[in-house]
């Protein structure tokens, strides 16, 4: 296996025998093989869709959904990943023959003539990997622009399920693939697609916020209760509203309360959900917590997105989890959906109804919904604090939390921050410092938690406005200075699309992306003026502070 597409690969280089996530190498194996169908799907659809042939909607989905299941910590079910792949390979002869049909050429490329049997996935594993482009820059891009799309899919996924999509979103990430795939590409070709995909990313974050919003109303100010009821509980676990809405409903009147566990917490914020008596509010914290936490909660867990850490022999928690959608674990049950997306939760609220309540584990609350709509009713406080010096600098400190002792960093730089700097955050980085008695400034928090990791598309729009009242040229001339913390692949998209607006300057920790080969780290350091972390106290000085 090779595997280097997220923050905690082996060694800072590449995960070669088994993943530190822990994948092992027949779940990578079986990846590869996925991408491999997916790539060859994505040529042929690339071509009918140039001559005029629509594509259906089972093969957008099919390629969001295989970018999606590939995404670090969401599936670890080799089997259903195989089952995908052959799904895949079947799809594409299908298409094969559409194209045949229109007399449309295709390229002649390993991908869209393989056929080989079980006995040779192995070895074609090995072969289609992230090592078959063999030059070294060529490959850092490509697999850049790769996790862009897989952190892509992903969003457009939980949009989709709410009823919102956009073709052009699915007719970019499947023509990306074929020129990364077929076309003789340059390095300069490929920094110009990387920006493109953020410019994309930018789309799809803003239709997943429509999507959100327009069906659960615009997340408010929110103090969110982080302790327990005394009644049995069900944990949600990752970013997908739809499942959120469908167990709260189907919970309701049943005696089980509901909490949000990780990327989950922001689903607290907005109004159709805060109406449920029966939820509760959020236990616990990021998504690495989740051994010790699960534990302790005694109840049923649903993962709705990625970030599951395999559970061992020894937690006593692997016969209580479920999974939905891209994620999957072997000998965990998983729930699907009927063709109008309805699920049925029934298993999980009988078992639920048979555990015990969840073990206190922290008491109190914590602040968040500071999403675009609501900073803006806000704005006139905000601007008049900016004004007048009480507000110096707003950091934002969106993306991903982790495992790695390093990340402690983050804690230590909320902590560090002067009085006069707020902290604006999206993702489940927030969990560094959200329970730091950091205070206020004229009423606003110092931490502004906007929600999900694709809610740092709530930054971005609150940075913009910020630049239309102050009438300024450049974005970068706003006091906004970023330090993001990343883990997987969806945090490449959130990087990408701020690359898009012209945000420049940004440190990127704890430590940059071992798929960037040394010359695209440069070429991404003098362009964009990316970098990494230091000592807190370095970096403060680095950002005037
Ligand atoms: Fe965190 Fe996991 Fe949202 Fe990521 S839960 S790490 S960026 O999946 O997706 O923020
Ligand atoms: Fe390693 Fe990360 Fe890949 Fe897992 S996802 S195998 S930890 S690089």
């Amino acid at each position: 296996m090779f595997c280097y597409q997220c923050q905690e690969t082996a060694n800072g280089k590449a995960c070669i025998l088994k993943g530190i996530c822990g994948k092992n190498s027949a779940t990578s194996a079986s990846m590869d093989l996925l991408l491999f169908s997916v790539r060859a799907i994505s040529i042929v659809a690339d071509a009918l869709r140039n001559n005029g042939v629509a594509i259906t909607d089972k093969v957008n989905h099919f390629i969001t959904d295989a970018l999606f299941t590939t995404i670090t910590n969401a599936n670890f079910d080799e089997k259903s990943i195989i089952k995908k792949f052959e799904q895949g390979l079947s799809l594409r002869d299908k298409l094969k023959l559409e194209a045949n049909k229109h007399n449309i050429s295709l390229p002649i490329i390993d991908e869209l003539d393989w056929n080989g049997s079980f006995t040779e996935y192995d070895q074609k594993a090995k072969e289609v990997g992230v090592l078959r482009e063999k030059d070294i820059n060529l490959r850092s891009l490509k697999e850049l622009i790769l996790y862009g799309l897989k952190g892509m899919a992903a969003y457009l996924e939980h949009a989709m399920r709410l009823g919102y999509d956009d073709y052009s979103i699915h007719a970019f990430i499947q023509h990306t693939i074929k020129v990364m795939t077929v076309d003789k590409v340059s390095m300069q070709s490929l920094l110009e697609l990387t920006i493109q995909t953020g410019e994309y990313g930018v789309k799809v974050m803003a239709l997943l916020d429509q999507a959100n919003t327009n069906q659960y109303g615009h997340p408010r100010v929110t103090s969110v209760n982080i302790g327990v009821g005394d009644r049995p509980g069900i944990l949600i676990s990752g970013h997908d509203l739809h499942d959120m809405e469908q167990l709260l409903k189907q919970t309701e009147g049943t005696g089980v309360d509901v909490y949000t566990h990780g990327e989950m917490l922001p689903a607290n914020y907005y109004p159709k959900f805060k109406r449920f008596k029966h939820f509760i509010g959020n236990y616990g914290n990021a998504w690495w917590k989740q051994r010790e936490e699960f534990s302790k909660f005694n109840g049923p867990i649903l993962f709705t997105t990625n970030c599951i850490v395999p559970p061992t022999e020894r937690d006593d928690y692997k016969d209580r989890i479920f999974t939905s959608n891209a994620t999957g674990f072997p000998g965990c049950r998983h729930i699907l959906s009927d063709k109008d997306g309805h699920k049925d939760y029934s298993e999980i609220i009988e078992l639920a109804k048979h555990c015990k309540a969840p073990t206190e584990i922290e008491t109190g609350t914590i602040v968040g919904g500071f999403a675009h709509h609501q900073v803006f009713q806000l704005l006139d406080k905000v601007v008049a604090a900016v004004k007048d010096g009480s507000i110096k600098r707003f950091i934002v400190m969106a993306g991903c939390d982790g495992r790695m002792r390093g990340r402690s960093y983050y804690t230590e730089f909320a902590e560090k921050l002067p009085k006069d700097c707020v902290i604006l955050t999206a993702g489940c980085a927030k969990y560094r410092y959200n329970k730091l008695p950091l205070g206020d400034i004229a009423g606003i928090p110092r931490v502004l938690d906007a929600g999900q990791c694709n809610d740092s598309y709530s930054l971005a729009v609150i940075a913009m406005k910020l630049k239309e009242v102050f009438a300024l040229n450049d974005i970068n001339d706003l006091p906004i200075s970023y330090n993001i913390a990343w883990y997987e692949q969806k945090a490449v998209i959130v990087l990408l699309a701020l690359l898009s607006l012209g945000v420049k300057n940004i440190h990127l920790g704890p430590s940059l992306p071992a798929f960037l080969s040394p010359d695209i780290a440069t070429i991404l350091i003098e362009e964009f003026g990316i970098a990494g972390i230091n000592t807190v106290e370095e970096d403060m000085k680095i950002f005037g502070l």
